[in-house]
Protein backbone atom coordinates (compact mmCIF):
# COMPACT_ATOMS: atom_id res chain seq x y z
CA UNK A 1 0.00 0.00 0.00
CA UNK A 2 1.64 3.43 -1.17
CA UNK A 3 0.94 5.51 1.55
CA UNK A 4 -1.11 8.56 -0.09
CA UNK A 5 0.17 12.11 0.19
CA UNK A 6 -0.16 14.31 3.07
CA UNK A 7 -1.07 16.94 0.55
CA UNK A 8 -4.29 18.18 -0.16
CA UNK A 9 -4.75 18.93 -4.48
CA UNK A 10 -6.34 21.87 -3.31
CA UNK A 11 -3.80 23.86 -1.51
CA UNK A 12 -1.71 23.31 -4.69
CA UNK A 13 -4.78 24.73 -6.81
CA UNK A 14 -4.73 27.88 -4.33
CA UNK A 15 -1.13 28.38 -5.78
CA UNK A 16 -1.47 27.63 -9.65
CA UNK A 17 -5.01 28.78 -10.14
CA UNK A 18 -4.09 32.40 -9.77
CA UNK A 19 -1.52 31.82 -12.08
CA UNK A 20 -3.63 29.97 -14.63
CA UNK A 21 -1.59 27.18 -14.01
CA UNK A 22 -3.75 24.58 -12.50
CA UNK A 23 -3.23 22.16 -15.53
CA UNK A 24 -0.10 21.30 -13.95
CA UNK A 25 -2.59 19.08 -11.62
CA UNK A 26 -4.32 17.53 -14.49
CA UNK A 27 -3.00 13.94 -14.08
CA UNK A 28 -2.84 14.18 -10.06
CA UNK A 29 -5.20 11.29 -9.31
CA UNK A 30 -2.68 8.95 -11.53
CA UNK A 31 0.40 9.67 -9.68
CA UNK A 32 1.54 7.70 -6.69
CA UNK A 33 2.02 8.83 -3.09
CA UNK A 34 5.68 9.40 -4.13
CA UNK A 35 4.80 11.08 -6.75
CA UNK A 36 2.20 13.16 -5.43
CA UNK A 37 4.93 14.33 -3.02
CA UNK A 38 7.70 14.94 -5.82
CA UNK A 39 5.52 17.28 -7.92
CA UNK A 40 3.74 18.98 -4.68
CA UNK A 41 7.80 19.54 -3.72
CA UNK A 42 8.48 21.11 -7.73
CA UNK A 43 5.21 23.52 -6.98
CA UNK A 44 6.25 24.65 -3.87
CA UNK A 45 9.43 25.74 -5.17
CA UNK A 46 8.11 27.89 -7.65
CA UNK A 47 7.99 31.44 -7.89
CA UNK A 48 5.34 31.76 -10.42
CA UNK A 49 4.79 35.59 -10.03
CA UNK A 50 8.45 35.93 -11.29
CA UNK A 51 7.43 33.49 -14.32
CA UNK A 52 4.49 35.22 -15.26
CA UNK A 53 6.77 38.49 -15.31
CA UNK A 54 9.39 36.77 -16.83
CA UNK A 55 7.14 35.36 -19.58
CA UNK A 56 5.15 38.90 -20.15
CA UNK A 57 8.63 40.69 -20.82
CA UNK A 58 8.71 40.57 -24.63
CA UNK A 59 11.77 39.11 -26.43
CA UNK A 60 12.28 41.98 -27.67
CA UNK A 61 12.27 43.92 -23.93
CA UNK A 62 16.19 44.04 -24.65
CA UNK A 63 17.09 45.76 -27.13
CA UNK A 64 21.01 44.84 -28.14
CA UNK A 65 20.70 46.44 -31.19
CA UNK A 66 20.22 49.68 -29.36
CA UNK A 67 22.54 48.49 -26.57
CA UNK A 68 25.24 47.30 -29.47
CA UNK A 69 24.92 50.93 -31.33
CA UNK A 70 26.24 52.36 -28.36
CA UNK A 71 29.09 49.31 -27.26
CA UNK A 72 32.61 50.29 -28.02
CA UNK A 73 35.73 48.19 -27.25
CA UNK A 74 36.58 47.92 -23.73
CA UNK A 75 39.28 49.96 -22.06
CA UNK A 76 41.94 46.41 -21.18
CA UNK A 77 45.04 45.38 -20.02
CA UNK A 78 46.02 44.26 -23.66
CA UNK A 79 48.53 41.11 -23.98
CA UNK A 80 51.53 43.90 -24.64
CA UNK A 81 51.06 45.37 -21.11
CA UNK A 82 49.74 48.53 -22.29
CA UNK A 83 46.55 49.50 -20.39
CA UNK A 84 48.26 48.77 -16.75
CA UNK A 85 49.63 50.78 -14.74
CA UNK A 86 51.46 47.71 -13.15
CA UNK A 87 54.28 45.70 -13.86
CA UNK A 88 53.36 41.99 -14.71
CA UNK A 89 55.61 41.44 -11.26
CA UNK A 90 53.98 43.78 -9.34
CA UNK A 91 51.14 41.89 -9.87
CA UNK A 92 52.28 38.33 -10.30
CA UNK A 93 53.83 39.45 -6.42
CA UNK A 94 50.42 40.87 -5.15
CA UNK A 95 48.66 37.96 -6.35
CA UNK A 96 51.16 35.18 -4.58
CA UNK A 97 50.87 37.35 -1.62
CA UNK A 98 46.92 37.12 -1.41
CA UNK A 99 47.07 33.52 -2.38
CA UNK A 100 49.61 32.60 0.33
CA UNK A 101 47.51 34.58 3.10
CA UNK A 102 44.80 32.31 2.19
CA UNK A 103 42.58 35.93 0.51
CA UNK A 104 41.25 33.52 -2.36
CA UNK A 105 39.15 30.75 -3.39
CA UNK A 106 38.07 29.36 -6.66
CA UNK A 107 34.72 28.95 -7.93
CA UNK A 108 34.05 26.06 -10.64
CA UNK A 109 30.69 25.86 -12.54
CA UNK A 110 29.57 22.42 -13.93
CA UNK A 111 25.88 22.51 -13.91
CA UNK A 112 25.25 22.83 -17.45
CA UNK A 113 23.56 19.41 -19.05
CA UNK A 114 26.56 19.72 -22.05
CA UNK A 115 23.47 18.67 -24.77
CA UNK A 116 26.47 19.86 -27.79
CA UNK A 117 28.85 17.12 -26.18
CA UNK A 118 27.33 14.34 -27.12
CA UNK A 119 28.41 12.58 -23.30
CA UNK A 120 26.03 11.38 -21.41
CA UNK A 121 27.77 11.99 -17.99
CA UNK A 122 28.36 15.49 -16.48
CA UNK A 123 30.84 17.12 -18.75
CA UNK A 124 33.68 17.08 -16.03
CA UNK A 125 34.35 13.38 -16.43
CA UNK A 126 35.09 13.76 -20.04
CA UNK A 127 38.53 12.04 -20.59
CA UNK A 128 40.51 15.03 -22.47
CA UNK A 129 44.21 14.36 -21.34
CA UNK A 130 45.73 14.02 -24.74
CA UNK A 131 47.84 11.07 -23.54
CA UNK A 132 46.81 10.31 -19.98
CA UNK A 133 43.06 10.99 -20.73
CA UNK A 134 42.77 12.68 -17.50
CA UNK A 135 39.11 13.80 -17.11
CA UNK A 136 38.60 17.79 -17.10
CA UNK A 137 37.63 17.33 -13.20
CA UNK A 138 41.06 15.94 -12.86
CA UNK A 139 43.09 18.43 -14.64
CA UNK A 140 41.37 21.46 -13.26
CA UNK A 141 41.81 20.37 -9.56
CA UNK A 142 45.30 19.27 -9.87
CA UNK A 143 46.04 22.62 -11.10
CA UNK A 144 44.30 24.34 -8.19
CA UNK A 145 46.06 21.63 -6.20
CA UNK A 146 49.60 22.49 -7.58
CA UNK A 147 49.03 26.45 -7.39
CA UNK A 148 48.05 25.91 -3.44
CA UNK A 149 50.94 24.27 -2.87
CA UNK A 150 53.30 26.70 -5.09
CA UNK A 151 51.83 29.45 -2.80
CA UNK A 152 52.27 27.42 0.12
CA UNK A 153 48.25 27.22 1.13
CA UNK A 154 45.58 25.07 -0.16
CA UNK A 155 42.78 26.57 -2.20
CA UNK A 156 39.38 26.08 -1.13
CA UNK A 157 37.51 25.02 -3.92
CA UNK A 158 33.40 25.87 -4.14
CA UNK A 159 32.05 23.03 -7.09
CA UNK A 160 28.31 24.21 -8.61
CA UNK A 161 26.57 21.33 -9.47
CA UNK A 162 23.09 20.83 -11.19
CA UNK A 163 20.05 18.09 -10.73
CA UNK A 164 21.57 16.94 -14.00
CA UNK A 165 25.08 16.72 -12.99
CA UNK A 166 24.99 16.63 -9.10
CA UNK A 167 24.81 12.75 -8.03
CA UNK A 168 27.61 11.76 -10.71
CA UNK A 169 29.71 14.10 -9.86
CA UNK A 170 29.68 13.48 -5.86
CA UNK A 171 30.07 10.08 -6.63
CA UNK A 172 33.17 10.53 -9.09
CA UNK A 173 35.32 13.03 -6.84
CA UNK A 174 34.25 10.56 -4.43
CA UNK A 175 36.07 8.04 -5.81
CA UNK A 176 38.89 9.55 -7.05
CA UNK A 177 39.95 11.11 -3.70
CA UNK A 178 39.21 14.40 -4.59
CA UNK A 179 42.29 14.40 -6.97
CA UNK A 180 44.02 15.25 -3.83
CA UNK A 181 42.00 17.90 -2.31
CA UNK A 182 41.37 17.38 1.36
CA UNK A 183 37.72 17.14 2.08
CA UNK A 184 37.46 19.97 3.84
CA UNK A 185 39.08 22.28 0.50
CA UNK A 186 35.71 21.11 -1.19
CA UNK A 187 32.39 22.47 -1.09
CA UNK A 188 30.22 20.90 -3.83
CA UNK A 189 26.39 22.98 -4.29
CA UNK A 190 24.13 22.72 -6.09
CA UNK A 191 22.04 25.54 -8.01
CA UNK A 192 18.38 26.29 -8.42
CA UNK A 193 16.60 25.33 -11.45
CA UNK A 194 13.89 27.66 -13.55
CA UNK A 195 10.24 25.92 -15.50
CA UNK A 196 10.23 26.10 -18.90
CA UNK A 197 7.10 27.49 -20.11
CA UNK A 198 5.19 27.18 -23.46
CA UNK A 199 6.04 29.95 -25.64
CA UNK A 200 2.77 31.10 -26.90
CA UNK A 201 0.81 30.38 -23.78
CA UNK A 202 3.15 31.05 -20.84
CA UNK A 203 2.05 27.77 -19.25
CA UNK A 204 4.13 25.64 -17.86
CA UNK A 205 5.32 22.43 -19.37
CA UNK A 206 5.63 18.81 -17.67
CA UNK A 207 8.15 16.50 -18.46
CA UNK A 208 5.83 13.96 -17.30
CA UNK A 209 2.43 13.95 -16.09
CA UNK A 210 3.63 14.10 -12.57
CA UNK A 211 6.98 16.19 -13.03
CA UNK A 212 7.36 19.68 -14.46
CA UNK A 213 9.94 20.77 -16.95
CA UNK A 214 12.55 21.80 -15.35
CA UNK A 215 16.23 22.85 -16.17
CA UNK A 216 19.26 24.52 -14.53
CA UNK A 217 18.76 28.00 -14.05
CA UNK A 218 22.25 29.20 -15.64
CA UNK A 219 25.78 30.01 -14.14
CA UNK A 220 24.13 33.72 -13.44
CA UNK A 221 22.35 31.10 -10.48
CA UNK A 222 26.03 30.62 -8.51
CA UNK A 223 25.14 33.89 -6.72
CA UNK A 224 21.89 32.51 -5.18
CA UNK A 225 23.10 28.97 -4.96
CA UNK A 226 26.53 30.13 -3.01
CA UNK A 227 24.08 32.19 -0.50
CA UNK A 228 21.40 29.59 0.10
CA UNK A 229 24.11 26.72 0.43
CA UNK A 230 25.80 28.69 3.17
CA UNK A 231 29.15 28.48 0.57
CA UNK A 232 29.22 32.47 1.53
CA UNK A 233 29.01 32.26 5.23
CA UNK A 234 31.72 29.10 4.65
CA UNK A 235 33.79 32.02 2.38
CA UNK A 236 33.18 35.50 5.22
CA UNK A 237 34.39 32.28 7.90
CA UNK A 238 37.44 31.31 6.14
CA UNK A 239 37.94 35.15 5.71
CA UNK A 240 38.34 34.70 1.64
CA UNK A 241 38.21 37.93 -0.06
CA UNK A 242 38.27 37.00 -4.01
CA UNK A 243 37.00 34.28 -6.02
CA UNK A 244 38.67 32.73 -8.77
CA UNK A 245 35.65 31.58 -11.21
CA UNK A 246 36.05 29.18 -14.04
CA UNK A 247 33.65 26.71 -16.56
CA UNK A 248 34.48 23.08 -16.15
CA UNK A 249 35.04 22.84 -20.05
CA UNK A 250 38.51 24.85 -20.25
CA UNK A 251 41.76 23.04 -19.54
CA UNK A 252 43.56 25.80 -20.69
CA UNK A 253 42.87 27.62 -17.48
CA UNK A 254 45.69 29.25 -15.49
CA UNK A 255 44.16 28.54 -12.60
CA UNK A 256 44.10 31.30 -9.66
CA UNK A 257 46.48 32.88 -12.04
CA UNK A 258 48.48 35.19 -9.66
CA UNK A 259 49.27 37.53 -12.39
CA UNK A 260 45.40 37.82 -13.10
CA UNK A 261 44.37 38.17 -9.26
CA UNK A 262 47.47 40.50 -8.75
CA UNK A 263 46.32 43.30 -11.17
CA UNK A 264 42.40 42.55 -9.96
CA UNK A 265 44.17 43.68 -6.69
CA UNK A 266 46.26 46.47 -7.21
CA UNK A 267 43.41 47.62 -9.51
CA UNK A 268 41.56 47.65 -6.28
CA UNK A 269 38.56 46.03 -8.92
CA UNK A 270 35.05 44.09 -7.94
CA UNK A 271 35.16 41.72 -11.29
CA UNK A 272 38.47 41.58 -13.28
CA UNK A 273 37.22 39.20 -16.65
CA UNK A 274 39.51 37.45 -19.13
CA UNK A 275 39.19 37.80 -22.95
CA UNK A 276 40.95 37.20 -25.73
CA UNK A 277 41.11 39.10 -29.21
CA UNK A 278 38.50 37.44 -31.58
CA UNK A 279 39.73 35.92 -34.58
CA UNK A 280 36.55 35.94 -35.96
CA UNK A 281 33.22 38.33 -35.62
CA UNK A 282 31.20 35.68 -34.90
CA UNK A 283 33.26 33.70 -32.76
CA UNK A 284 30.82 31.97 -29.98
CA UNK A 285 32.09 34.09 -26.87
CA UNK A 286 30.53 36.74 -25.26
CA UNK A 287 31.16 40.40 -26.44
CA UNK A 288 33.09 42.04 -23.32
CA UNK A 289 32.14 45.92 -24.75
CA UNK A 290 31.55 49.35 -23.04
CA UNK A 291 28.06 50.69 -23.05
CA UNK A 292 26.89 53.86 -20.86
CA UNK A 293 30.76 53.97 -19.66
CA UNK A 294 29.93 50.47 -18.15
CA UNK A 295 32.02 47.27 -18.82
CA UNK A 296 29.54 44.42 -19.57
CA UNK A 297 28.84 41.55 -22.21
CA UNK A 298 26.72 41.07 -24.99
CA UNK A 299 26.68 37.72 -26.01
CA UNK A 300 27.45 35.96 -29.12
CA UNK A 301 23.74 34.95 -29.65
CA UNK A 302 22.53 38.22 -29.27
CA UNK A 303 24.70 40.84 -31.18
CA UNK A 304 23.14 41.69 -34.62
CA UNK A 305 25.71 40.85 -36.94
CA UNK A 306 26.62 43.99 -38.64
CA UNK A 307 27.55 45.14 -35.01
CA UNK A 308 29.59 42.36 -34.57
CA UNK A 309 31.30 43.42 -37.99
CA UNK A 310 32.46 46.72 -37.37
CA UNK A 311 36.10 47.29 -37.92
CA UNK A 312 37.96 50.32 -36.89
CA UNK A 313 40.10 52.74 -39.14
CA UNK A 314 43.33 50.31 -38.42
CA UNK A 315 41.36 47.18 -39.66
CA UNK A 316 40.98 45.58 -36.36
CA UNK A 317 37.43 44.55 -34.50
CA UNK A 318 35.32 47.63 -32.93
CA UNK A 319 33.85 44.93 -30.56
CA UNK A 320 37.35 42.87 -30.42
CA UNK A 321 37.24 41.29 -26.77
CA UNK A 322 35.81 37.86 -26.49
CA UNK A 323 34.75 36.57 -22.79
CA UNK A 324 36.12 32.88 -22.03
CA UNK A 325 34.43 32.96 -18.82
CA UNK A 326 37.05 33.68 -16.46
CA UNK A 327 36.82 36.33 -13.67
CA UNK A 328 37.64 36.97 -10.40
CA UNK A 329 34.90 38.53 -8.18
CA UNK A 330 35.17 40.20 -5.39
CA UNK A 331 33.53 38.87 -2.77
CA UNK A 332 32.25 42.06 -1.15
CA UNK A 333 30.06 42.44 -4.72
CA UNK A 334 28.70 38.84 -4.67
CA UNK A 335 27.51 39.88 -0.62
CA UNK A 336 25.92 43.23 -2.20
CA UNK A 337 24.41 41.15 -5.38
CA UNK A 338 22.83 38.83 -3.50
CA UNK A 339 21.24 40.36 -0.55
CA UNK A 340 18.40 43.30 -0.29
CA UNK A 341 16.30 41.82 -3.00
CA UNK A 342 18.87 42.41 -5.79
CA UNK A 343 19.10 39.49 -8.57
CA UNK A 344 20.53 39.17 -11.51
CA UNK A 345 18.46 39.89 -14.85
CA UNK A 346 17.18 36.18 -16.74
CA UNK A 347 17.91 35.50 -20.31
CA UNK A 348 15.06 34.09 -22.22
CA UNK A 349 16.36 31.24 -24.55
CA UNK A 350 13.17 29.83 -27.18
CA UNK A 351 14.31 26.09 -26.95
CA UNK A 352 12.74 22.54 -28.03
CA UNK A 353 11.48 20.80 -24.37
CA UNK A 354 9.74 17.88 -24.60
CA UNK A 355 6.24 17.72 -22.80
CA UNK A 356 3.07 15.94 -21.97
CA UNK A 357 -0.37 17.19 -23.92
CA UNK A 358 -3.06 17.03 -22.38
CA UNK A 359 -3.98 13.75 -22.85
CA UNK A 360 -0.89 12.82 -21.16
CA UNK A 361 1.20 11.34 -24.53
CA UNK A 362 4.23 13.21 -24.10
CA UNK A 363 5.58 15.09 -27.35
CA UNK A 364 8.95 15.55 -28.28
CA UNK A 365 8.62 18.73 -30.36
CA UNK A 366 11.04 18.73 -33.72
CA UNK A 367 11.35 22.85 -33.15
CA UNK A 368 11.66 25.29 -30.29
CA UNK A 369 8.49 25.26 -28.65
CA UNK A 370 9.10 26.74 -25.30
CA UNK A 371 11.13 29.40 -23.22
CA UNK A 372 13.95 28.80 -20.66
CA UNK A 373 15.39 31.22 -18.28
CA UNK A 374 18.90 31.35 -17.17
CA UNK A 375 20.91 34.22 -15.17
CA UNK A 376 24.11 34.67 -16.90
CA UNK A 377 27.18 35.21 -14.10
CA UNK A 378 28.99 37.96 -16.49
CA UNK A 379 25.80 40.03 -15.83
CA UNK A 380 27.66 41.16 -12.61
CA UNK A 381 30.00 43.43 -14.68
CA UNK A 382 27.79 46.34 -15.37
CA UNK A 383 27.59 45.96 -11.35
CA UNK A 384 31.31 46.13 -10.02
CA UNK A 385 33.24 49.25 -9.35
CA UNK A 386 36.55 49.21 -11.16
CA UNK A 387 35.41 46.27 -13.75
CA UNK A 388 38.95 45.26 -15.45
CA UNK A 389 39.27 43.63 -19.04
CA UNK A 390 42.54 41.79 -19.14
CA UNK A 391 43.57 40.01 -22.30
CA UNK A 392 45.08 36.29 -22.40
CA UNK A 393 46.74 34.79 -24.83
CA UNK A 394 44.04 32.24 -26.93
CA UNK A 395 46.56 29.92 -27.78
CA UNK A 396 47.60 28.72 -24.33
CA UNK A 397 44.87 30.09 -21.92
CA UNK A 398 41.43 28.71 -23.60
CA UNK A 399 40.63 25.59 -25.43
CA UNK A 400 36.85 24.99 -24.50
CA UNK A 401 35.40 21.78 -25.29
CA UNK A 402 31.81 21.98 -26.00
CA UNK A 403 30.61 19.81 -28.90
CA UNK A 404 30.97 15.98 -30.36
CA UNK A 405 33.81 14.45 -31.39
CA UNK A 406 34.72 15.40 -35.64
CA UNK A 407 32.82 18.88 -35.00
CA UNK A 408 34.76 21.95 -37.00
CA UNK A 409 35.68 23.95 -33.41
CA UNK A 410 35.80 23.20 -30.07
CA UNK A 411 36.01 19.42 -30.47
CA UNK A 412 38.05 16.53 -28.07
CA UNK A 413 40.31 16.81 -31.22
CA UNK A 414 40.61 20.22 -31.25
CA UNK A 415 41.22 20.87 -27.57
CA UNK A 416 43.67 17.56 -27.11
CA UNK A 417 46.22 19.45 -30.21
CA UNK A 418 45.45 22.83 -28.20
CA UNK A 419 46.74 20.91 -25.30
CA UNK A 420 49.79 19.00 -27.01
CA UNK A 421 50.88 22.57 -29.10
CA UNK A 422 51.52 23.72 -25.33
CA UNK A 423 52.93 20.81 -23.56
CA UNK A 424 55.55 20.69 -26.57
CA UNK A 425 56.38 24.16 -26.74
CA UNK A 426 57.28 23.88 -22.88
CA UNK A 427 59.25 21.09 -23.34
CA UNK A 428 60.95 23.05 -26.62
CA UNK A 429 61.68 25.99 -24.51
CA UNK A 430 62.97 23.29 -21.69
CA UNK A 431 65.28 22.04 -24.28
CA UNK A 432 64.09 18.71 -25.23
CA UNK A 433 63.38 17.63 -28.47
CA UNK A 434 59.98 16.67 -29.82
CA UNK A 435 59.27 14.99 -32.83
CA UNK A 436 56.67 16.61 -34.80
CA UNK A 437 53.21 15.06 -34.39
CA UNK A 438 54.21 13.12 -31.21
CA UNK A 439 51.39 13.58 -28.24
CA UNK A 440 52.92 15.23 -24.96
CA UNK A 441 51.24 16.06 -21.97
CA UNK A 442 52.49 17.22 -18.87
CA UNK A 443 50.35 16.68 -15.33
CA UNK A 444 49.95 20.10 -13.42
CA UNK A 445 51.65 18.10 -10.34
CA UNK A 446 54.83 17.67 -12.42
CA UNK A 447 55.18 21.22 -13.78
CA UNK A 448 52.57 23.69 -14.25
CA UNK A 449 54.57 26.04 -16.53
CA UNK A 450 57.53 25.88 -18.77
CA UNK A 451 59.65 27.45 -16.15
CA UNK A 452 58.97 25.03 -13.42
CA UNK A 453 59.11 21.63 -16.44
CA UNK A 454 62.94 23.21 -16.86
CA UNK A 455 64.30 22.63 -14.07
CA UNK A 456 63.19 18.88 -14.19
CA UNK A 457 63.45 17.62 -17.48
CA UNK A 458 67.32 16.75 -19.13
CA UNK A 459 68.16 19.66 -21.95
CA UNK A 460 68.22 17.46 -25.16
CA UNK A 461 65.91 15.22 -24.20
CA UNK A 462 64.44 13.52 -27.40
CA UNK A 463 60.85 12.38 -27.58
CA UNK A 464 59.76 10.27 -30.42
CA UNK A 465 56.74 8.57 -28.79
CA UNK A 466 53.59 9.74 -26.74
CA UNK A 467 55.32 11.26 -23.27
CA UNK A 468 53.53 12.19 -20.02
CA UNK A 469 54.88 12.94 -16.82
C1 LIG B 1 29.90 30.45 -22.46
C2 LIG B 1 29.65 31.95 -22.47
C3 LIG B 1 30.37 32.59 -23.63
C4 LIG B 1 31.84 32.27 -23.57
C5 LIG B 1 32.05 30.76 -23.52
C6 LIG B 1 33.50 30.46 -23.28
C7 LIG B 1 27.44 32.13 -21.58
C8 LIG B 1 25.99 32.36 -21.81
N1 LIG B 1 28.22 32.17 -22.64
O1 LIG B 1 29.32 29.91 -23.64
O2 LIG B 1 30.20 34.01 -23.53
O3 LIG B 1 32.41 32.89 -22.45
O4 LIG B 1 31.30 30.17 -22.45
O5 LIG B 1 33.69 29.06 -23.28
O6 LIG B 1 27.89 31.88 -20.48
N2 LIG B 1 26.82 26.18 -16.50
C9 LIG B 1 26.36 25.87 -15.21
N3 LIG B 1 25.04 25.99 -14.98
C10 LIG B 1 24.16 26.36 -15.94
C11 LIG B 1 24.65 26.67 -17.24
C12 LIG B 1 25.99 26.57 -17.50
O7 LIG B 1 27.13 25.50 -14.33
O8 LIG B 1 22.97 26.44 -15.63
C13 LIG B 1 28.25 26.06 -16.74
C14 LIG B 1 28.54 24.91 -17.69
O9 LIG B 1 28.79 23.72 -16.91
C15 LIG B 1 29.80 25.38 -18.39
C16 LIG B 1 29.66 26.89 -18.41
O10 LIG B 1 28.70 27.23 -17.40
O11 LIG B 1 30.94 25.06 -17.61
C17 LIG B 1 29.29 27.45 -19.76
O12 LIG B 1 28.02 27.05 -20.02
P1 LIG B 1 27.55 26.94 -21.54
O13 LIG B 1 28.28 25.83 -22.18
O14 LIG B 1 26.09 26.92 -21.55
O15 LIG B 1 28.06 28.34 -22.16
P2 LIG B 1 28.46 28.56 -23.67
O16 LIG B 1 29.38 27.51 -24.11
O17 LIG B 1 27.23 28.80 -24.43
Amino acid sequence: MIAQTMISPDELLAVLKPHGQEHVLAFWDRLSGSGQDRLARQIRRLDLPLIDRLWREEAGSHDWAAMAARASGPPAVRLDGSGSAFSPEQCRQRGEQALAAGKVAAVLVAGGQGTRLGFDHPKGMYPIGPVSEATLFQILLEKLLAVGRRSGRAIPLYLMTSEATHEETVGFLQDHGRFGLAAEDLMIFRQGMMPAVDERSGRLLLDQPGELALSPDGHGGMLAALRNSGGLDDVARRAIEQLFYMQVDNPLVSVCDPEFIGHHLLADSEVSTQVVAKRDPLDRVGNVVLVDGKARIIEYSDLPEDAARQRLPDGSLKLWAGSIAVHVFSVSLLQRMSSGGKRLPFHRARKKVPFVDPSGRRIEPDGPNAIKFEQFIFDLLPEARNAVVFEVDEATNFAPLKNAPGSERDSPEIVRAQMVAVYTDWLRQAGAIVEPGVPVEISPLFALDAEELSGKIDPGLRIARPWFR
